[in-house]
């Protein structure tokens, strides 16, 4: 069976070690968070995290440490690639003392200036619980009226301009603080920088020139002197997809489809050059039939995040769904990397985690402390729900 993972943020999580163990996962996805994106992490500090992980309770049940998720790539690897020796070194020395531990998988990701990004973080569905979700008018009124980008008119339709004004008119001080935190501020587990409006309109200044070849050229000098380095201890780099998987700001975003990871594997043949299958990210865009593409890029999945997300009638907005009541068909997603996982061997089985979860029952109290989207109950409810459609698939045969 694949093995069931689950992000942890370290020591200072609000879900503890044994949270995720009664949550039934086995396998911990975590990085050294604190240390600054850039900086090399040290084998010392991995080791510190690792014997937390799995040494620091004897007598409970096992947890193993099993993928990072992520070493940060630098903001001048993307704009720069090859060219950016200090960082690549930097994050070459990470992944050898990664490697050193023990650890196989290292996910990471190439969206610029932004990470994940949601216009909202506690959408309240008719259950009562809360949701993340990408609301596009909102998203366009803070890109035209807050960031005041100034492409950005001549990016949206008059129609949409018009609604993008109006939501904005609508906003109070508060509203626009919030939903800059939101896109601006890095939301948890995010690997770019946080920025305030000014750095943001620095940040897309720097990033003047740079379209989708020059994105993916810098992607694949980049693998070009990390791959080898990760193929030599066995190590697979899974690439996270766009989250959402298509350009913002006029940025580009090259791991967003079928095309994309192909290109990158065309580029960069190394077998450590491998997807992070994200249903989440990929199931944002239509086009994008992720039960063909969990078969297609089959070998060269070394982790999954399994989760789901409804697409909304202006056909951009989303909202994280139900884990098996999304755009995605998540039985044959399922079912394909079930497939793949049965032809590994017992060191090579495929990590999935449920990535994100509702904020739900006694985690929506207003006392809890919790990190959007990775709520104790909510991804256990998702775990659960993937573990038993596991099962059943197994069992049918
Ligand atoms: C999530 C993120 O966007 C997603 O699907 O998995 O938390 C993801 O891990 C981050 O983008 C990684 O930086
Ligand atoms: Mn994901």
């Amino acid at each position: 069976m694949m093995l069931q993972g689950w992000r942890w943020y370290g020591p200072n999580d609000p879900v503890s070690l044994d949270d995720v163990r009664q949550a039934g996962a086995t396998d911990v996805v975590t990085a050294l968070h604190q240390v600054p994106i850039g900086e090399a992490w040290t084998r010392a500090a991995v080791e510190e995290r690792k014997n937390l992980i799995e040494k620091s309770q004897p007598g409970r049940s096992p947890l193993t440490w099993s993928v990072v998720e992520s070493i940060p790539i630098p903001d001048d690897v993307k704009r720069l690639g090859g060219k950016a020796t200090r960082s690549i070194e930097a994050w070459i020395a990470s992944l050898e003392a990664v490697a050193a531990s023990g650890i196989k998988i290292i996910c990471y990701n190439f969206m610029p200036v932004v990470d994940w990004c949601r216009t909202d973080l506690e959408w309240e569905l008719p259950n009562g619980a809360k949701a993340m979700r990408f609301d596009q008018d909102r998203f366009a009124a803070f890109d035209l009226h807050i960031l005041q980008r100034p492409e950005a008119p001549a990016e949206y339709s008059e129609a949409a301009q018009r609604r993008a004004r109006q939501v904005f008119e609508a906003m109070t001080q508060a509203d626009i603080d919030y939903i800059v935190t939101n896109i601006a501020s890095a939301l948890p587990g995010s690997t770019t920088d946080p920025l305030t409006i000014p750095q943001f309109r620095e940040r897309l200044l720097q990033y003047r020139g740079i379209d989708s070849n020059a994105l993916r050229q810098h992607l694949s000098e980049f693998l070009a002197r990390v791959a080898p380095v990760a193929e030599g201890f066995g190590v697979k780099l899974t690439l996270h997809p766009d989250d959402p998987p298509r350009p913002l700001f006029g940025l580009p975003r090259i791991a967003s489809s079928a095309e994309d990871y192909q290109a990158l594997f065309d580029a960069v043949p190394s077998k450590a050059n491998g997807i992070c299958f994200c249903t989440g990210s990929l199931g944002v865009r239509a086009e994008n039939d992720l039960p063909a593409m969990a078969k297609r890029f089959a070998p060269r999945i070394g982790f999954a995040h399994l989760r789901a997300t409804k697409r909304e009638a202006d056909g951009l907005s989303f909202f994280e769904s139900d884990h098996l009541d999304g755009d995605v068909d998540m039985i044959a997603v399922l079912k394909a990397l079930l497939a793949e996982n049965r032809t590994r061997s017992s060191s090579d089985q495929i990590v999935f985690r449920p990535d994100h979860g509702h904020r739900m029952l006694d985690d929506l109290a207003a006392t809890k402390r919790t990190n959007p989207g990775y709520t104790a109950i909510g991804r256990l409810r998702g775990l659960a729900e993937l573990r038993g459609a596991i099962r059943a698939i197994e069992h049918a045969g």
